[in-house]
């Protein structure tokens, strides 16, 4: 009996080892191209994901309020203040260097905003790429709202190149004109919008792209914004940021469904 059992258990040890060799690894792959994709439900800023993570949060944090999906989305409170005074909110994100983001994520506008107009309202942060340190400019753009005199916001881009900041422009177009209006309170809309460094210092094909609710409302792909040698990347963002026009009244927006990539969704 023993020696009838042998070419079954030889067949049987040659199974496992093809098995154990053969066995593909289980790696969790990003979905996709997708770097990073945080639905708050975790309740924090805990979520990591491809070396992609949070970083400071200034009057920002994960709540329960207002959600687009699910139970918990990311707020950002502008405490209120008269004419004059500025607010702050922001919330910083770090990812791996790279010439390129597609950044989306749904924001909900608040019942009561309202883009005050003063001498120096302009110029409200509104989404900033760049590369760390944000405080010395290599690689470094953002999107800022600047008041349209109704209570709304015209989108208005802003660029450094080789250190030095650029005069800030408006979309080609009038398409950023009335970025947001009164028809947007109390709603969510949907952002996405797109990065790419020019390919050298005299190139003119950086990009910056942003569409609100899919519709294409900045389409800049001739822009000259060289950061500068071992500058002319990315790896950090913020969120929202300095308020200059400030609120009157306590003014809060949230985020949810948060989304980043390398190439296109
Ligand atoms: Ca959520």
């Amino acid at each position: 009996m023993k020696k009838s059992l042998l070419p079954f258990t030889i067949f049987l040890t040659l199974f496992l080892i093809s098995c154990t060799k053969e066995e593909p690894k289980i790696v969790k792959e990003p979905s996709e191209d997708i770097l990073f994709f945080d639905d708050f439900e975790k309740g924090d800023l805990s979520q990591t994901e491809n070396n992609v993570s949070y970083g400071s949060s200034t009057y920002s944090s994960v709540s329960n309020k207002v959600k687009k999906d699910g139970e918990y989305s990311l707020e950002f409170y502008y405490k209120g203040g008269p004419q004059g005074e500025d607010a702050f909110s922001e919330q910083r994100i770090s990812y791996p260097n790279t010439g390129e983001l597609w950044i989306k994520y749904d924001l909900y506008i608040p019942n009561n905003y309202i883009h005050r107009k003063e001498n120096s309202a302009n110029n409200n942060k509104f989404l900033a790429v760049y590369k760390s340190d944000y405080r010395h400019p290599g690689f470094q753009v953002n999107w800022s709202l600047s008041p349209n005199n109704t209570g709304g916001s015209n989108l208005t881009l802003h660029r450094y190149r080789n250190g030095t900041e650029q005069p800030s422009i408006s979309p080609s177009g009038g398409l950023g004109t009335n970025f947001i209006t009164e028809d947007d309170r109390g709603k969510w809309i949907h952002i996405m919008a797109r990065v790419k460094a020019p390919s050298s210092e005299n190139a003119t094909d950086g990009v910056m792209q942003l569409w609100k609710n899919d519709i294409l409302v900045c389409d800049e792909t001739t822009l000259n914004m060289y950061g500068g040698i071992d500058e002319n990347f990315m790896n950090e963002l913020y969120l929202m940021g300095w308020s200059n026009s400030g609120y009157l009244e306590d003014t809060i927006f949230y985020i949810d469904n948060l989304s980043l990539s390398y190439s296109s969704f």
